[in-house]
């Protein structure tokens, strides 16, 4: 027998303790497959020796745990990623022959990845960002990559300024830091020089930022793509996803304390609906449009810095994605596909959006670069679920070279599955177009108005989110440490909105107001307001797929712990319970009430609405807690809804609440279980 098989039962001479294979857990191999005898002990030359060049066992381990990481993606590193399918509601062959449209309630399988652009990929998930929506749809035409983000417009017109942005946006690469927030001056230098990004600052200075949920936003293919049907007529089409739970925020001091708390508050959350089997959906909408709208409206269609109104053109919904299975391993999935906005199928087509150009060379050279080489496809989660013919071959990880002695076209030998030619009915057909135009590096003139969309935002949000936008970018400012910078940033607002720009000068406290930034184009005021632009005007009145956080102590009310607890499941909600320890409660009638968190780690900011179910000395208790006063004071300051019995006023009295309970306050000795969640409704008492 070998030294390394010396051990009693499963402990090593050392006592290190060794697991060997049994019935239930077969014998461990390397990765050539080489049965392992002992995991725990390297090879040595005597018991106390150096290790032997021969193990190859330590050095195949070692290799390749050296060689885990990949480089993360340059932007939107940050992600989190489901499957789930596409189920079309009717057919649009009318439209589009692009295959996954063409039958009702057919379903096509779907990966879809969401992320934060700014930060890396430890970053927490509530960061002041845009969020990318990024669908990855199997077809049986090929993959379409519908590649997009939670707000419908971006910062740039140009591809050429993509790295500018970007590198703006990232930490500044003298410090290393800040990460994950557009708070520095790098970012806000860059912006300010750049008008064109006017609009998108309205977007990301609001609500839509923060997103409560990845599945309380929604998706917008952003740039203007085309369909094409069987006999080649063509139409424009911008690409909207709604989630059908509707869509809700965190507000800005929510936010930072969730990055403290629980910095993978998205991903748990996606993970968790999913486990429970809630779902989360979105319905597909088209706003579909021809080339005559295209020339009457009041801005270029291919500048991605521009919306079309819902109110101009209607959303048609046309389908909807649920997802509905986690990965099996995050790494292999989530981490390894590879969205490439030019993955089209037939039936669908670009323009000449010059962001959406550039981004199709773009994303296939990033792929190669974090995937190694050009087979990332053979990578089960971006290989198509359809037939592939080609005689693409060798390169690095090559696992599906194609069969037999042909690997050219044209060729004289007899047709097969292994012979494929092009198919001038069925293969994809770029849309055809006229180009006689001179070469040039130009932007064109109907790219000029940077702030009338800017103000139709703005003007179409309600009160209180503007004034969430206006203590955005007061917030944002403050912490840039050049004046210019502050001052050239206000100068664009006063072309936007005359108040936004006098109350973030106020909050700076400018002491002059700085003139107008020159505009290209005067800013329009003729754009109506559109109540599809703002959150709040389109609340979903549910509290389905929300959470609350139930605070109890010893002595809690059976009773109304039970009513609730039913009701919430009703509405489709969870809870969650916060004791004083992880042991839980012992209720009135001597029931232990389990707890999921300690009143230190369960701060209210995790939940969507609390209750304090405490009895008077749980209140007593609860009172000389800090964590249990910040729980009702941010709940407090965050216009959540709080539900209460008498029992718990000695903690309100303890947090300096007790003259402050407005009816955003519910006490649940005067109403009932179902009239509490029925207010939860509204999700936030915003008179607060
Ligand atoms: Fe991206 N973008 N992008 N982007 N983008 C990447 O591709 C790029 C843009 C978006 O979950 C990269 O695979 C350029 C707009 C999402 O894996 C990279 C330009 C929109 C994701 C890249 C843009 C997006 C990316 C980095 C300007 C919304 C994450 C890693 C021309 C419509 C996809 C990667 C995922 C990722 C380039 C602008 C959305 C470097 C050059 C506009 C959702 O290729």
């Amino acid at each position: 027998m070998t030294e390394s098989f010396k051990y009693d039962g499963n402990m090593g001479k050392a006592g290190e303790l060794h697991q060997p294979a049994s019935d239930t857990h077969p014998t461990m191999t390397t990765a050539q497959g080489c049965p392992i005898s002992d995991d725990q002990n390297s090879l040595k030359a005597g018991s106390r020796g150096p290790v032997l060049m021969e193990d190859h066992v330590l050095r195949e381990k070692l290799f390749h745990f050296d060689h885990e990481r990949i480089p993360e993606r340059v932007v939107h590193a940050r992600g989190y990623g489901a499957h789930g399918y596409f189920e079309a509601y009717e057919s649009l062959a009318d439209i589009t022959s692009a295959d996954i449209f063409q039958r009702k309630g057919e379903k096509t399988p779907v990966f879809t990845r969401f992320s934060t652009v700014a930060g890396n990929k430890g970053s927490p998930d509530l960061a002041r960002d845009v969020r990318g929506f990024a669908v990855k749809f199997y077809t049986q035409e090929g993959n379409w990559d519908l590649v997009g983000n939670n707000i419908p417009v971006f910062f740039i017109q140009d591809a050429m300024k993509f790295p500018d942005l970007i590198h703006s946006a990232k930490a500044e690469p003298d410090r290393g830091f800040p990460q994950a927030q557009t708070a520095h001056d790098n970012f806000w230098d860059f912006i300010s020089l750049s008008p064109e990004a006017m609009h998108m600052v309205m977007w990301i200075m609001s609500d839509r930022a923060i997103p409560r949920s990845l599945r309380f936003m929604e998706g917008f293919g952003v740039h203007t793509f085309k369909l094409i049907n069987a006999k080649g007529d063509e139409k424009f089409v911008k690409f909207h996803w709604k989630p059908k739970a509707g869509m809700q925020s965190v507000v800005w001091n929510e936010a930072l304390k969730i990055n403290g708390a629980d910095p993978d508050f998205h991903r748990r959350d996606m993970w968790q609906a999913i486990q429970e089997g809630d779902y989360p959906e979105w319905e597909l909408g088209l706003q579909i449009f021809d080339q005559q709208f295209a020339d009457e409206f009041e801005f270029d269609v291919f500048d991605a810095t521009k919306l079309i109104p819902e109110e101009q053109v209607p959303v048609k919904i046309v389908g909807r994605m649920v997802l509905d299975r986690v990965v099996d391993n995050f790494f292999a999935e989530t981490e390894q596909v590879a969205f490439c906005t030019q993955n089209i199928v037939p039936g669908i087509d670009f323009t000449p959006d010059p962001l959406l150009q550039g981004r199709n060379f773009s994303y296939l050279d990033t792929q190669v670069k974090r995937l190694g080489g050009p087979n990332f496809t053979h990578i089960p989660v971006n290989a198509p679920k359809c037939p592939m013919r080609h005689f693409q071959q060798d390169g690095h990880m090559a696992m599906q070279n194609p069969k037999g002695r042909v690997n050219y076209e044209p060729n004289s030998w007899e047709g097969s599955e292994h012979n494929p030619r092009a198919c001038p009915v069925n293969g994809y057909q770029s849309s055809s177009q006229s180009l006689g135009a001179d070469k040039l590096r130009y932007r064109s003139e109907t790219f000029a108005d940077h702030y009338s969309q800017a103000q139709q935002f703005y003007k179409s949000q309600s009160d209180v989110e503007q004034m969430h936008m206006q203590s955005a970018l007061v917030f944002e400012l403050s912490k840039v440490e050049t004046l210019a910078i502050r001052e050239r940033l206000v100068s664009h607002l006063l072309n936007i909105d005359k108040t936004l720009a006098q109350k973030v000068a106020d909050g700076l406290g400018l002491k002059k107001m700085p003139k107008a930034a020159e505009a290209a184009m005067k800013t329009r005021e003729d754009l109506p307001v559109s109540a599809a632009l703002s959150m709040l005007k389109n609340a979903p009145n549910t509290f389905k797929g929300r959470k609350l956080g139930i605070l109890v102590s010893d002595g809690v009310d059976d009773k109304i712990f039970k009513s609730v607890t039913d009701a919430l499941k009703k509405e489709g909600a969870y809870y969650e319970v916060i004791a004083a320890d992880v042991g839980g409660a012992t209720s009135a009638d001597g029931k232990l009430i389990p707890a999921q968190q300690v009143i230190n780690g369960g701060p209210s900011v995790l939940y969507d609405a609390v209750l304090v179910l405490v009895s008077e000395k749980g209140a007593k208790y609860f009172s000389k807690v800090p964590e249990a006063k910040d729980f009702v004071n941010d709940a407090h300051a965050h216009m959540k809804f709080i539900g209460y019995t008498v029992e718990a006023k000695p903690l309100f009295k303890a947090a300096s609440l007790d003259d402050k309970m407005d009816k955003g306050w519910i006490d649940l000795n005067k109403s009932n279980a179902e009239s509490f969640i029925k207010s939860l409704r509204a999700l936030r008492y915003w008179q607060r």
